[in-house]
């Protein structure tokens, strides 16, 4: 595209192009497409477009983010059928032999380097520091804490940006509210103004150790700063074409459940039944939708009840031993045609380490499974199903959600998963329900932006989208526990999420 094209092009758009990302935009002779996408990439806060929006474009295609800009290659290594028969597709009726198609895009498990030491509970909020600090330096000019002390030549002291984890929240006695920012540097209170009421309600959803950029000013005394806005990392905002997936057809599916609990007296064993025959093929009337292309089962946490998970657990169990939970699962599982591949994610009832994250179900349980076409991973973990990422993660960090934010509730459980990919992390409340293991690398940040984020845990179900990125919690297959009873948690039990990796449509079937 010509310069003055491009200008006109971003002008169009909203946006002013300074100098030195006019000239690098010229000289790498961009085309539309790219400019484009670079438009659509920019967050609408920005009014002018600098080189470091540009090359952070560039950086991000590269290495992190994923769809609609790098669309993922499966990495899964051709068979040798598929290399001498290009052509071959791959017929999966009941194949013993067939192979996982499943690409394990991220995953602790045998990453795990953690004991439990003080240490390492620094060194882990050092990354998650700096690698959501990064994400939201792509959307703001930041500048350390320990720099607002002293003023700079040509400062514009009004209009300063600070990075920083939130180490408090106070309101004080004249209703101001107070946030302490914390960077590697120093850490300094924010004030939002009582009179600042948008500001004000903005905060309202400011969590405890998250990492958020303020824009603001420093007060004279130099040891407060006046916020004026407060920007998350985010995912991009959503504007770029669908058209790819509008005029795709139809095709493979995958099922997307969660919390079976089996073993637990509340198991729903006849709709879990009615489940299996439908994927074997068995149920033909006329409400159900056919599943002879269903090609993938993922399974999001509380495969099994467990045993001692809470207090009393005993009296709510049908099998009162784990194995043996384990061993009905898999002969349940067992039932299930070889052509779908099975991916099995663990959650808090599940036989492994109760922090977060967890590693995969342990040699032992997952023998029981058959291996030609179940796959373990840890949770969380990002697979990629036909070149379609699913972020699986339990969703323990849900409860966390509910207690803190007044707009987050257990009815709409993707509500709280619109609050992790805002804030590019699944879990940031340290303290609460969710047990963080201190890994030296924080694996609950969202860098590669998923196409689906599939939750569980909650035991309510629902779809919705935020910014391109679908969201499916798929509820469970226990009806009401007692302790449900006593909280008044209504769950949505013997629901399949099928979604079309094709064109992302999904569809909530139930069983019961
Ligand atoms: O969790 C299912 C849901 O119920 C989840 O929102 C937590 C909540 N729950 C379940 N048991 C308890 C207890 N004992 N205390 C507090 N909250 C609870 P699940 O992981 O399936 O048990
Ligand atoms: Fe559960
Ligand atoms: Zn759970």
């Amino acid at each position: 595209m010509i310069e003055s094209d491009i200008i006109k092009t971003f002008a169009q758009a909203g946006y002013q192009l300074n100098a030195e990302a006019l000239k690098a935009l010229v000289e790498s002779e961009s085309t539309s497409d790219i400019i484009n996408t670079i438009l659509n990439r920019i967050d609408t806060n920005t009014i002018v477009v600098s080189l470091d929006h540009i090359t952070s474009f560039n950086e991000e295609s590269e290495q992190t983010t994923s769809h609609p800009y790098d669309p993922y290659t499966p990495t899964r290594p051709k068979t040798e059928e598929e290399l001498t028969n290009p052509q071959y597709t791959g017929d999966k009726e009941d194949d013993e032999n067939d192979t996982c198609e499943i690409d394990i895009l991220s995953d602790i498990t045998n990453q795990s380097t953690c004991i439990g030491e003080y240490e390492e509970f620094v060194q882990y909020f050092r990354d998650r520091y700096s690698r959501l600090s990064e994400l939201i330096r792509k959307r703001v000019d930041s500048r350390p804490i320990e720099s607002l002390k002293k003023q700079q030549r040509g400062d514009d002291r009004e209009n300063i940006s600070i990075i920083g984890m939130v180490k408090d929240i106070k309101t004080t006695s004249n209703g101001h509210k107070l946030i302490e920012l914390e960077d590697p540097t120093g850490t300094i209170p924010a004030l939002i103004l009582k009179k600042d009421e948008k500001l004000l309600q903005v905060a309202s959803h400011v969590l405890y150790d998250e990492v958020i950029g303020i824009t603001g000013s420093p007060a004279r005394d130099m040891g407060l700063f006046i916020a004026r806005d407060i920007v998350w990392p985010e995912i991009p905002a959503i504007g770029y074409s669908l058209k790819n997936m509008e005029t795709k057809k139809p095709g493979k599916k995958a099922v997307l459940i969660s919390d079976t609990h089996v073993g637990s007296n509340t198991f729903l064993e006849d709709a879990w039944l009615r489940f299996i025959s439908w994927l074997r093929g068995e149920i033909n009337d006329e409400k159900t939708p056919a599943s002879d292309n269903i090609k993938y089962l993922v399974i999001a946490g509380d495969l099994v009840d467990g045993i001692g998970i809470y207090p009393g657990q005993d009296k709510e169990l049908l099998i009162n031993d784990v194995y043996a939970q384990y061993e009905q699962a898999a002969e349940y599982l067992k039932e299930i045609p070889k052509h779908i591949n099975i991916v099995i994610s663990p959650g808090n009832h599940d036989a492994v380490r109760q922090a977060e994250p967890q590693p995969c179900l342990p040699d032992e349980i997952t023998r029981l499974f058959n291996k030609n076409n179940t796959t373990f991973v840890g949770n969380p973990a990002m697979v990629g199903l036909d070149g379609i990422k699913i972020l699986i993660y339990h969703g323990r960090s849900i409860d966390d959600f509910v207690a803190a934010m007044p707009n987050v509730n257990y009815r709409d459980p993707t509500i709280a998963m619109k609050e992790m990919l805002k804030r590019r992390h699944l879990s940031p409340i340290y303290g609460g329900r969710v047990l963080i293991a201190p890994e030296k690398k924080d694996h609950f940040v969202i860098d590669k932006i998923p196409d689906i984020l599939h939750c569980g845990h909650v035991h309510t179900a629902n779809i919705s989208k935020y910014r391109n990125v679908t969201l499916i919690n798929s509820g469970t297959w226990q009806s009401q526990t007692e302790f449900q009873k006593r909280v008044n948690l209504k769950p949505d039990p013997a629901i399949a999420t099928t979604v079309d990796l094709n064109t992302l449509q999904t569809q909530m079937i139930k069983f019961l």
